[in-house]
């Protein structure tokens, strides 16, 4: 998609049909960033990167004017002051940014009760139902919008659309500081232009794939026959362009959260400075989170890594992953980013744990399009063959071997294991 500069921003104006868009996604602008300007207000205006300035780290967020220097999130640091060097580095703040994303949340449960929260700054709103007590999806929309900035001093960006996909790419595209509607009549003429990397869940080979079948925009995914999808990404992904490409998405607004996260750590009987026996654990704890999820049939939207140092001090990561998922494989990738954007390779490490977080509903999803389906279904074999024979029949390793190689996910032996979902 666009760099995300907000040089593409598109708003709508005063007088737009609106009926309908009662779908609102609202996604807080350079979040953690914006936090840190509150307390550094002469830093206003000025190109401002939130991360660690050691060697190995990656940039958390960064200002739009340090983004119109493409400095962007999950970049390397180093990179990121090669391509602007006058750029002010502030170290993140966690806690901080915890905070007032439970400032915000609880300003957009004030306007209706059906959200979902997708991540530390972002959710989804059903207004559909809030009409007749604060009007029209668009004027909700800008009433919310005043209020956050009015409570919290931080701007946010909304989509309004009829669906959940629209309504996200619209909050995109309006960042930074604007409301982007989409009337219902004109989802397709809105979506159609768009490349087909703007469609949920297209990336790496399923780009690859569509673009080998010479398709390039939405509209000719939209054009073309579901047969011919299928034979070139699968069933699943077939089925979901099929329906996105068409403004299809059944996808509901979610409140219900049936746990907040799902996690499992170890404490090392001697620190381990040794990355790769980190990795091998993140890999092991990655499996029995996964495993987890899949039993209470629920997704995770994001992972954490925590990180205990011998000298006590603790550190937590968290990204949201690509998409919701339940798998194994997914949850190592992301956690495994997570332990490399750390930095401090060598430093003693007492514990370390991953966990599952901004959980949803794995029913409403799984099955309808499923990019996933394969690994999701050898995992659950996976999960049978532990049900009969114990948890060490079936080792992490042999689950993700194709790509690990000989990562051993083995128990190995002096550490202790805890579950904490809360
Ligand atoms: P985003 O909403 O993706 O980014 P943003 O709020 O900084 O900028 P914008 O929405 O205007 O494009 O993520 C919210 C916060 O989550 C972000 O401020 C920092 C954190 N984050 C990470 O820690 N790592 C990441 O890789 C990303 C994308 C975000
Ligand atoms: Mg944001």
């Amino acid at each position: 998609m666009s760099r995300q500069d907000g040089r593409a921003r598109r708003v709508s104006a005063d007088h737009i049909d609106d009926a309908g868009a009662s779908i609102l996604h609202v996604d807080l602008d350079a979040f953690f960033a914006s936090v840190e300007l509150l307390d550094h207000p002469e830093l206003r205006g000025k190109p401002v990167i939130v991360g660690n300035r050691d060697g190995r780290s990656v940039v958390t967020t960064a200002t739009y004017e340090a983004r119109a220097y493409g400095v962007g999130s999950a970049m390397p640091m180093a990179r990121a002051l090669q391509l602007c060097p006058r750029a002010i580095v502030l170290p993140p703040r966690h806690q901080l940014y915890r905070e007032y994303s439970e400032r915000v949340m609880a300003i957009f449960d004030t306007v209706t009760p059906k959200v979902e929260r997708l991540s530390i700054d972002e959710a989804f709103l059903d207004v559909s139902g809030a009409g007749r007590l604060l009007g029209s999806p668009a004027q909700i929309a800008r009433h919310l919008r005043r209020r956050v900035v009015d409570e919290t001093g931080l701007t946010c960006s909304v989509g309004a659309a009829g669906t959940k996909f629209v309504a996200k790419l619209a909050s995109g595209m309006a960042k930074p500081d604007g409301l982007l509607v989409v009337p219902v009549a004109e989802t397709q003429t809105f979506l159609h232009p768009l490349s087909i990397r703007a469609l949920w869940g297209v990336g790496g080979k399923t780009e690859e794939a569509l673009t080998r079948l010479g398709l390039r925009t939405v509209a000719d995914i939209a054009e073309t026959p579901i047969s011919a999808l299928r034979s070139a990404v699968g069933d699943a992904m077939a089925a979901r362009l099929h329906d996105l490409s068409n403004g299809r998405d059944p996808r509901a607004v979610q409140t219900e959260r049936i746990e907040k996260s799902i996690g499992h750590e170890v404490t090392f009987h001697e620190d381990v400075t040794d990355y790769a026996q980190l990795e091998r654990e993140l890999l092991r704890l990655s499996d029995r989170v996964a495993s987890r999820l899949r039993s209470a049939q629920v997704m995770a939207g994001g992972v954490a890594v925590k990180l205990r140092y011998a000298d006590f001090t603790t550190l937590t990561r968290s990204r949201r992953l690509p998409e919701p998922s339940s798998v194994a494989r997914r949850i190592y990738e992301s956690s495994s980013e997570l332990l490399r954007g750390v930095g401090s390779r060598g430093r003693p490490v007492r514990l370390i744990g991953v966990r599952a977080e901004s959980l949803s509903d794995g029913g409403a999803m799984m099955g309808l399009w499923d990019p996933d389906e394969e690994w999701r279904e050898a995992e659950s074999t996976v999960d049978a063959l532990r049900k009969r024979f114990g948890t060490d029949a079936v080792t992490a390793a042999s689950l993700l071997a194709p790509r690990l190689g000989t990562a051993g996910g083995t128990r190995e032996p002096g550490h202790s294991d805890s579950e904490n979902a809360p």
